[in-house]
């Protein structure tokens, strides 16, 4: 089987893996699992694939790896090209410093929070309709239970969390927080660990972009955060990261093709469905 990625184009996670797998030049293969309005991820089959019900996920000589950090380290030890681990060890410990900082960005939060206004009320339906659909799942595979159980108990404290205006404004402070340290510690430097591109700057990279297309690029733009707004400019334009995808395409074409008035239609059933208790 060649080395496959299980991903979704739109997803955060996914598009850091993508990026350490063009720097490294490795020949892939794209499974999509759609974990939007589709929530594709729900489906048994992904379930016996990763339990978390989550993208990414990386299938190399028979080794299924999950999550990002885990992932990105994979690929540096596994395939040739240029190490993405600085060699020396206080560069390491540099990096891993810069890996624990991106960790504590809370991506997921972030990025509902910033949806359009006018999504606001299809991001509440989703919510219910994602529970509807752990319970639906946990009654009709009881060999599955206990991963749906975990998938309900973990969409319900994200809905929580994303619907509750003072963690939002806590997580926009906190993002606002970790630039400040990025813009103290990017001024003299190209790179945030040692002399070369590491899987720091992959991390970094794909968040500044995240943040940039969330529609907040004035946090470092006109002279507010200047070595962050050069960083960008120049390490965020390397071409790993154009052939990753990270950025989402916002043509006519291909917004619509994130439009799928079947899986909406679906999301409003499921969502009459949830009951709580
Ligand atoms: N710790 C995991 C988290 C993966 C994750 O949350 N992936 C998101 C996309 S970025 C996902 O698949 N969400 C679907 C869901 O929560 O149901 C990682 O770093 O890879």
């Amino acid at each position: 089987m060649p080395t496959t990625l299980y991903h979704f184009w739109g997803s955060y996670c996914s598009g850091i893996v993508r990026i350490a797998l063009e720097e490294k030049g490795v020949a892939w293969k794209g499974k999509i699992i759609k974990i939007g309005l589709e929530k594709e991820q729900y489906k048994p089959s992904f379930a016996r694939i990763n339990p978390k019900l989550v993208v990414p996920v990386l299938v190399h000589n028979g080794a299924f790896v999950t999550d990002r950090s885990r992932i990105i380290r994979y690929i540096d030890k596994n395939f040739s090209g240029s190490s993405l681990v600085p060699e020396l060890s206080d560069d390491c410990a540099e990096m891993e410093k810069w890996l624990d900082l991106e960790n504590s960005f809370d991506i997921g939060s972030f990025t509902y929070a910033n949806l359009p206004k006018t999504m606001y009320k299809l991001v509440v339906k989703d919510f219910l309709a994602r529970k509807a659909l752990a319970k639906r799942r946990m009654d009709s595979n009881p060999e599955l239970r206990d991963i749906y159980e975990q998938k309900l108990t973990y969409v319900k404290g994200f809905e929580s969390r994303v619907l509750d205006p003072n963690h939002i404004s806590d997580v926009m402070c906190k993002t606002e927080g970790l630039l400040d340290t990025l813009e103290a510690h990017i001024k003299d430097r190209k790179y945030l660990a040692g002399d070369n591109f590491s899987l720091a700057d992959i991390v970094w990279l794909a968040m500044l972009t995240r943040i940039s297309v969330s529609g907040y690029a004035n946090w470092w733009e006109n002279g507010k955060r200047p070595a962050i707004a050069s960083y960008f400019k120049n390490t965020g334009s390397r071409a790993s990261l154009v052939s990753a995808k990270i950025v989402p395409n916002r043509s006519f074409w291909g917004k619509l093709s994130y439009f799928n008035p079947i899986a909406m239609l679906q999301t409003n059933l499921l969502a009459n469905e949830w009951v709580d208790n």
